[in-house]
């Protein structure tokens, strides 16, 4: 298969980058390589060091016998470049992962809110207007959000991203009807994945583009099958405030002795999948398109749920850290529970990694062996949710009186 990916320099874009060449299929990464200027920016670096993206792929090259290419292109900005692209190399999929991720990224100042949605929902709409223009059939597999639903549950399992409803008419009978499940984002970011399951739900229905739209849990882990096979084709580790999630962050917590950093009471339920199923469940999406003229597929890309205090726990058991409970930058429910459905990947043969010891101590040592890289100052997530919050909460966080208090640090 032809595979254009969107977003080929990222955390998921890399490992599957090298997941689908390994199959044999012929991929092309097309990215702006703003993930690294953000870096920058934020004056942050991956745990591990990673190569120019040229570099990586001449590793891979060598290595696997592979040729990657790379393309520089903004696909949310130069519209033209993107349409000539695709009208020149007729992908047959295109795997869309080109947009900001990271929820308190999003929510840092207003310039971070602008950008995030200009960014992200620009990406997805000019990939779209422009297979239509060029009328390419390339089946657009695209990174979504658990954070599409909301986190809380009504007593009833969150379904694969549609909903039947029953709507009574103004003569008393009812009707039925499938609808997207109802949107509940709780960060700019998660509203720009909110957005864009109706700019899919319209191009599927208009101009019967095929899209699946995979509703990703919180991925954890670093490394996947490939990325293992040479130092130089290591894949990002994010630690700090803004891009890095929260298992990871523990571990990497722990392994410099600094306390873990739980927000509120650490009763938030959240999905989690490990980044070697994330790019299995890329392949089975891009291996199972929807027919044209059929709606936006919707999977839920998730493993297993965790309350985040009970991660906690676990990993301060694994390696003897302390446990800071801090004032929450967030805006969110303190306690909810998760139940999610996902029966779809596993009845196209995934076989789940489900959070085990030795995977987390692979992880304690890849942060053990990169320590020297990272800045303690970073480590605290400051970006507030709203301005009351940031009065109270931010000066306490960036003090460090809550670590202190905890015993160490
Ligand atoms: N949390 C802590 N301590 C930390 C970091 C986070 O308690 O040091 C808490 C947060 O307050 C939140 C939960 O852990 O309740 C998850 O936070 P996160 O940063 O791990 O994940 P999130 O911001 O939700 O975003 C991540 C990815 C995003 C993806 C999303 C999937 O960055 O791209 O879409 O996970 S989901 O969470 O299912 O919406």
């Amino acid at each position: 298969m032809r595979i254009a990916i969107l977003g080929g320099d990222g955390f998921i874009g890399w490992p599957a980058a090298l997941h689908l060449s390994s199959l044999g299929h012929d991929v092309t990464i097309i990215d702006n390589l703003s993930r690294r200027w953000i870096d920058t920016e934020l004056g942050v670096q991956s745990l591990t060091p990673m190569d120019s993206i040229q570099e990586r792929l001449r590793i891979w090259k060598a290595e696997s016998g592979k040729t990657i290419e790379f393309q520089l292109i903004d696909i949310a900005t130069e519209y033209e470049r993107l349409k000539v692209w695709l009208a020149e190399n007729k992908p047959d999929s295109v795997l869309h992962l080109a947009q900001q991720r990271a929820a308190p990224y999003s929510m840092k100042t207003d310039r971070h809110k602008v950008y995030t949605v200009n960014n992200n929902t620009n990406a997805t709409h000019n990939l779209l207007a422009a297979l239509v223009e060029v009328g390419l059939d390339s089946h657009v597999v695209h990174m979504g959000t658990m954070g599409v639903y909301g986190y809380s549950t009504v007593g009833a399992a969150i379904p694969e991203g549609y909903l039947n409803v029953d709507i009574t008419r103004a003569d008393g009978d009812k009707v039925s009807q499938e609808i997207l499940y109802p949107a509940n984002p709780g960060s700019i970011y998660h509203m720009t994945k909110c957005l864009d399951q109706l700019l899919f739900q319209f191009y599927a229905k208009n101009d019967s583009l095929r899209i699946t739209d995979l509703h990703q849990g919180i991925v954890w882990g670093t490394h996947t099958e490939q990325t293992r096979q040479h130092e130089q084709l290591i894949n990002r580790f994010d630690y700090d405030g803004d891009y890095g999630t929260v298992l990871n962050r523990f571990v990497i917590q722990a392994a410099v002795g600094h306390p873990l950093t739980v927000h509120g009471t650490g009763g938030q339920t959240r999905a989690f999948i490990h980044i070697q199923d994330s790019v299995r469940c890329i392949e089975l999406a891009l291996a199972n398109p929807p027919a044209a003229g059929e709606r936006t597929k919707i999977f839920n890309q998730v493993t297993e749920t965790h309350r985040v205090r009970d991660l906690a726990e676990l990993v301060a058991q694994l390696t003897g850290a302390d446990i800071a409970y801090l004032p929450n930058p967030r805006k969110e429910a303190d306690e909810n529970d998760l139940v999610v459905v996902k029966e779809q990947f596993l009845e196209l043969g995934l076989s789940p990694i489900t959070l085990q010891d030795s995977l987390l101590s692979d992880l304690v040592d890849v942060a053990k062996r990169y320590e020297h890289r990272i800045d303690m100052s970073r480590i605290p997530s400051t970006s507030a949710w709203t301005k009351t919050i940031g009065k109270s909460v931010v000066g306490r966080l960036e003090s460090g009186v809550d670590f202190k208090r905890s015993g160490s640090a």
